[in-house]
């Protein structure tokens, strides 16, 4: 009966100066009627260490199955989350796990603008990795060409943070 997560954007409400909304999105494996009686999000800030568990309740699914519901999590630049489904006796393993990501707005350094100094922050982490200030933009893990594509649009900007 193990859950499911489904990729979802990343909404970001700020709930508070130190926590972000991840609005979190899944199936139920279990042929109906299901034996699930609630799901429970895990979150952590390393893959498979999870530090907080958030109860989701048991959400009304859409037509499709899909099951939602937002998770307030810490305001860590990335997250790892994954589900877990109980009924009244038993709690399912972990389901497959999604890394989430902060929408830096690639302002790196959070001076308020995207310039020369976050593109010369994603190159230096493009050559010696992920340093964890958000440049990884696309969330795959990886600081890549991917990451500047994203980054280039939108130099000049100022973001709001
Ligand atoms: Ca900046
Ligand atoms: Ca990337």
């Amino acid at each position: 009966m193990i859950p499911r997560l489904l990729l979802a954007a990343a909404l970001l409400l700020p709930a508070t100066s130190h926590a972000r909304e991840e609005l979190l999105r899944w199936l139920d494996p279990n042929p109906a009627p299901s034996p699930v009686v609630g799901f429970r999000a895990h979150v952590g800030t390393q893959s498979r260490s999870y530090t907080t568990h958030i109860e989701l309740g048991l959400p009304a699914p859409d037509e499709a199955g899909v099951y939602a519901a937002n998770a307030e999590v810490g305001d860590a630049v990335t997250v790892f989350v994954a589900l877990t489904a109980f009924d009244d006796t038993l709690e399912s393993s972990y389901s497959n796990e999604q890394r989430r990501c902060a929408d830096t707005g690639g302002d790196f350094n959070g001076d308020g603008l995207v310039s020369i100094a976050d593109f010369s922050l994603l190159l230096y982490d493009w050559v010696v990795g992920d340093s964890g200030i958000g440049a990884d933009m696309d969330c795959d893990g990886q600081i890549s060409i991917a990451d500047f594509s994203l980054l280039v649009p939108l130099f000049g900007r100022r973001v709001a943070r």
